[in-house]
Order: C-alpha cells, then structure tokens, then sequence
C-alpha cells in the first residue's frame, strides 16, 4: 500500500517490545446512565442532535465493553497483546458535586482486576474528548475552575487506584478539541473562532501540568506506586510541504508543527510552550489568557514517557489568505500530494514513513524522551465486506499491509536509535467512533451490531497473533 519502498527496512522488533490494544471509555463502555454516571459531551451532542451521528448510533452503548470486558480481555491475551490503553470517564468517577462516585469507582476497580486476571496490564488515560456537559455548560477548559475540576478529578484517580495502575497518561490528543469544536466547527458546539480554540488548547495545557504536579505530590507521599509513570498522549503528525517550497510554504509548515507538535512536545519536556509559537499568536491578536503562576504551574508538566498516535501525515502549504471569511487568522491550508494514497472510507492519507520521519524528529530534538506508538490503525466500511469460507470478514488485503509496513517503519527507527518501547493498535475490537459511529472498522475483532454486539476474530487476527508471539514482522 505504501508508496515507499520497504524492502530494506528492518523486520525484527526487540524482545521487550510491548503490544497492546487502544481504546477509550466513552467508545466502548456504553452503560451511558449507569452507576450515576454523568452526561457528558458526547450524550449532549446525541440527545441533541441524533441525526449528526452515522446511522443515528450516538454515544450510549459504545461497543457494549461495560458488559463484556471479561471477554475482551480474553481475547486480547489470545492475540498477544500484554497491555491496553483506555480512559476513565470523568462523568462516571465522579459527581455533580466533584466528588468521588463509589459506583463508578468499583465498576473501574471490577474492570482493571478482570484485566490482571487475563494476563493484560491497563494503562489509565484520564481524559479522552469527554469532559461533563455541566462542566462544559460553565465555560469548559477556557474557565479556571473547571480546570481546578479537572486537577481535582485526576487527584481523586490517582488517590483511588494509585496502588493498582503503573501506567497514567493525562489527556489522549489535546489538540483534537481545540481543532474539532472550535476551529473547524466539525463537532459540538461547532464553534470557528481560532483564538478561543488556543485559549482552550491553554487551558488544557495548564490542566494537563496540575495533572502531573499532584501525580508527583501523590507519588512522593505513597498514594501511588513507586513504580508508576505518567505521561502525556497526542496524534504528532510530521507536517510536509511541496517539494520545492517557498519561504511562505515553510512558515505554514512551522505554524502547524508548532501548534500541533511543539506545543506538546515542549511542555512535556520542558514545561514551557514554544516562544516562537506565542510570539507569532500574539502578533497575529491571538492573545493567551496567562496569569501570574501559570509560568510555574506549566513547569510542573513534564512527564516520564509519551504516547504517540499515528494515523497519518499533515501536508499544508501557505494559504492564499491569511485569514477566512470570519476574520479569524490562517496559518497554512492543506497541500494536496499527488502522490497520496488514500483510506477512502476514513479520507486519511495512508502514508507509514510518517511515523519513521516522526520517531526520528523526536529521537533528534528530545533524545531522552521514551515513547510508544500509543495509537495506529485503519478504520474501513466492512458493512458488505468479503467473507471466508467459515464467515469471517476478509480484512487481510488491507489490514495487514497498513500494520506490517508501519510496524516496519517503527522497527527501523528503533534500529537506528528511536526510544520506542511499544504498540498499541487502535480498536483491536470495532468500537463507537463518535460522530461516525460504525461507519468505519478498525478492528481484528468484529463486533455484530445486528447480534448483540457479539464478537468474531476477522481473517487478518491470526496474522497478529503471529507478530506479537514472534515479534517478526513478516
Ligand atoms: C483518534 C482518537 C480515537 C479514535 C481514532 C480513530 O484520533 O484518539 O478516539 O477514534 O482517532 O478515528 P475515528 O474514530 O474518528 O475514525
């Protein structure tokens, strides 16, 4: 599928490299009302607006995982997989007050004990695009208190299951919301004003710091394991340009790598946000709103590891206006490659030497930094796919290319130096992927909305099984 050659490139993953499964919370757990959960975001937007969500699935079963963690765990031991990532639900750990719910909490406890039984390390994300409607309905992440909600919600997590997780991660792709909601208007509350979504993306960033200062206050105190790491998990995605680039073409590209990669990189490293980056903003009028401390509150968010999704890469070029029709600033538009070979079911560039030039970007500017491919995989229309001859869905023609030649990619920069100590697919099992719901599948595991959700090994799971027990990737 890739248009790069991938005959020289290294096939052999080291012995300790991990592979697990990518999920989250509000896309597979569904019990939507149970244990007093909250509404948040995503049932607000669905109780809303059906209509806006593919097939007018909206957020409320996910992929029934609340019911049957028990068998998914299973089945992740079977493939292989020792690890997987997925979020707590802030709207379900916790009340309307901001105080610990214990129905959510034992459901989370219940949870994370039937992983360890099946032989499957959870890593705990806190926050995956879910924040509580009412949170939301007080200002959302550019309201300091709902900020101080969140350090609070993340400091009872860590209080409450300290002694059970090892691996906690902040947020899962914190430019996504600022993106979404409140540049591109594409999801609830469809906002396009550029310099709110920066606001919000510093609110975040802030968040994300607190986050980690009472992780470490925890720490030092015996409320979490000694062992324990947190880190931070975001889409990076390389941005690329036209071969022969004007001076205007490159400021596009550090604009978009300094919002989207920079931004999270610096904060998590260094505890600061890329000057650059703000002077440009702030000649532009986009203003962030900084409060004296805010300087020594960002400090405090440098982590231990990250995680690194990739799906696929960014092409832009200089804009043929510096600003839109709204008046808000624009810093690049997109480039269309002519070379760029598409998901059509998902519109995303399939292009696996992103995560190689990526991997090598921050093994060259954060060489201590150590990281893991956190998400990866490729979401297709499966609804009329080709069957085996025992029924199951024949991924293998497109499933298997997309992994083997990012995962070779992944190889080869750990051959040459990148600190990558793992994998997790994204959506091992089919899950509710928010405004498309079903639309596309990424899973080596079928789920049958038609059957109750049940579940069916796809025809390209035994390759997977074969990778991870030989870390050969053949
Ligand atoms: C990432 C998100 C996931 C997941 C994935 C696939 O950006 O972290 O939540 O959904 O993308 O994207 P989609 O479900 O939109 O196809």
């Amino acid at each position: 599928m890739s248009t790069q050659s991938q005959t020289d490139l290294a096939v052999t993953l080291p012995d300790d490299f991990f592979f697990g499964a990518a999920l989250s919370g509000p896309q597979t757990e569904g019990m939507w009302q149970a244990h007093g959960k909250l509404e948040n975001m995503w049932d607000l937007w669905s109780n809303q607006d059906i209509r806006a969500f593919y097939n007018r699935v909206g957020s409320y079963a996910g992929n029934d995982m609340g019911a049957r963690y028990a068998e998914d765990f299973a089945l992740f031991h079977e493939l292989g997989l020792s690890s997987c990532r997925t979020s707590i639900q802030w709207s379900r750990l916790m009340d309307a007050d901001g105080q610990l719910n214990p129905e959510g909490a034992a459901f989370y406890h219940e949870l994370f004990a039937a992983a360890r039984e099946a032989g499957v390390e959870v890593f705990v994300n806190l926050y995956h695009f879910d924040m509580p409607a009412y949170l939301f309905r007080r200002g959302g992440w550019e309201n300091r208190e709902v900020v101080e909600a969140y350090a609070s919600y993340a400091r009872a997590a860590f209080t409450e299951f300290g002694q059970e997780i090892e691996h906690w991660f902040t947020f899962n792709e914190p430019i996504v919301e600022p993106e979404q909601r409140y540049v591109h208007g594409a999801w609830y509350p469809f906002h396009r004003d550029f310099a709110q979504a920066r606001r919000v993306q510093y609110g975040i960033s802030l968040a994300h710091a607190l986050a980690v200062d009472a992780f470490r206050t925890l720490q030092a105190a015996g409320t979490v394991r000694a062992d324990a790491k947190i880190g931070l998990i975001n889409c990076f995605t390389p941005p690329y340009t036209r071969e022969d680039p004007t001076p205007a073409d490159l400021e596009a590209v550090r604009m978009t790598d300094g919002l989207h990669n920079r931004w999270w990189l610096d904060l998590v490293t260094k505890g600061t946000l890329p000057t650059d980056v703000v002077k440009t903003l702030s000649e532009r009028g986009v203003e962030l709103p900084v409060r004296a401390g805010d300087e020594a509150i960002l400090a405090r968010g440098t982590v231990d590891w990250l995680g690194f999704n990739y799906y696929q890469p960014t092409r832009v070029q200089a804009p043929a206006s510096d600003t839109d029709e709204l008046g808000n600033p624009v810093f690049a538009e997109p480039y269309v490659w002519p070379e760029a070979v598409m998901n059509k079911s998902r519109g995303w560039e399939i292009y696996p030497k992103g995560i190689y030039d990526f991997a090598m970007t921050m093994t060259r500017d954060y060489p201590e930094l150590e990281w893991f491919v956190s998400e990866n995989g490729i979401g297709i229309e499966e609804h009329h796919a080709a069957r085996t001859a025992d029924g199951a869905i024949d991924d293998v023609a497109y499933r298997v290319p997309f992994v083997r030649d990012h995962l070779r990619w992944v190889a080869q920069a750990i051959a040459e130096g990148a600190r990558c100590r793992g994998y997790h697919y994204w959506g091992v099992i089919d899950c509710w992927s928010w405004n498309n719901a079903y639309k596309n599948r990424y899973g080596f595991v079928e789920v049958d909305l038609q059957d109750n959700y049940s579940r069916r090994y796809k025809a390209s799971a035994e390759w997977l099984r074969q990778v991870t027990s030989t870390h050969v990737i053949a």
